[in-house]
């Protein structure tokens, strides 16, 4: 392999950290019920049979999908697809009771345990990262509208070519990646640059069936966001920019319009103010 080659990112070498993270962190299946196996999987199964029968699919497409699904395995790439095309599916149900901020889809590049900068700091970056300096200010409340003190803001983005640091070569470990902590009045600083539309990878499965369908393969820029804190549900959502040509088209169907930033100009940099509302943890299992 040239150089080049190995440096290019690749839809096998992003595919392959992502299906190693998950693995890695979640304990998934664990605790499945079997009645619950059964009737889903039936339905899914049932589904896919409803489908075959009304659109009178044929061997050669039945091959198709045997071949693609297959590839998807290889490739790495089941993480990528579910988040994409189911994710946000199971997060509106996860999170229609809450009263507190809307979330959205967590997605596959999301890394535990990034540094922590404290109340107001910087994620880390390489010199000169490109990108238009972005200072953002926030804090974090409960439902009841009072201010949460030590939560925890967890913060990951792609830098200016649509690339994030773990699941891209050559990108330092926790670039645009960090932790902070809420100051005694709930309130956060953040400065980071903006990031730029992310393209999923065109050279994997997921690649192969969005030209096959004629599809596109953008996701509008996107700040990804955890804020937690303690007897309060986990927030898991992203924050857009206004006018961003993906906004309406998104291919993982994750923007709302409560996820939409308000960026001024600020000379240099841009500021945005957005701020988190936490729901109470319910004791009611
Ligand atoms: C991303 O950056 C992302 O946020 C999602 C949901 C899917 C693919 C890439
Ligand atoms: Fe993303």
């Amino acid at each position: 392999m040239t150089q080049e080659q190995t440096q290019a990112p690749s839809a096998a070498s992003s595919g392959a950290s992502a299906t190693e993270r998950f693995r890695s962190d979640k304990k998934a299946g664990a605790s499945a019920d079997p009645e619950r196996v059964d009737l889903l999987a039936r339905e899914v199964v049932g589904a896919v049979h409803d489908t075959i029968r009304r659109h009178k699919v044929t061997y050669d497409e039945y091959n198709a999908l045997k071949s693609w699904l297959i590839s998807v395995g290889e490739d790495g790439e089941w993480p990528l697809f579910l988040d994409v095309w189911i994710e946000h599916v199971v997060e509106e149900v996860a999170t229609e009771h809450r009263e507190g901020n809307k979330g959205t889809i967590e997605g596959p590049y999301y890394v535990p345990d990034s540094p922590d900068q404290g109340a107001r700091g910087s994620l880390p970056m390489r010199d000169g990262e490109t990108g238009t300096p972005l200072v953002w200010t926030g804090k974090v409340t409960s439902t009841d509208g009072s201010p949460l003190a030590g939560a925890k803001v967890e913060v990951w983005h792609a830098d200016n070519d649509g690339l994030y640091s773990q699941f891209a070569p050559d990108i330092p470990e926790w670039n645009l990646r960090a932790s902070f902590t809420t100051d005694e009045n709930g309130d956060f600083e953040i400065t980071t640059i903006r990031p730029a539309p992310y393209q999923i990878p065109t050279d994997g499965s997921c690649g192969k069936l969005i030209a096959a369908a004629g599809w596109h393969a953008w996701r509008p820029a996107h700040i990804h966001v955890k804020a937690s804190a303690p007897g309060h549900e986990l927030l898991t959502a992203q924050l857009y920019f206004p006018g961003d040509e993906h906004n309406d088209d998104d291919i993982a169907s994750a923007v709302k319009p409560e996820l939409m930033l308000d960026p001024q100009d600020a000379g240099e940099h841009q500021t945005i103010s957005y701020d988190f509302v936490l729901d109470p943890e319910t004791k009611a299992a």
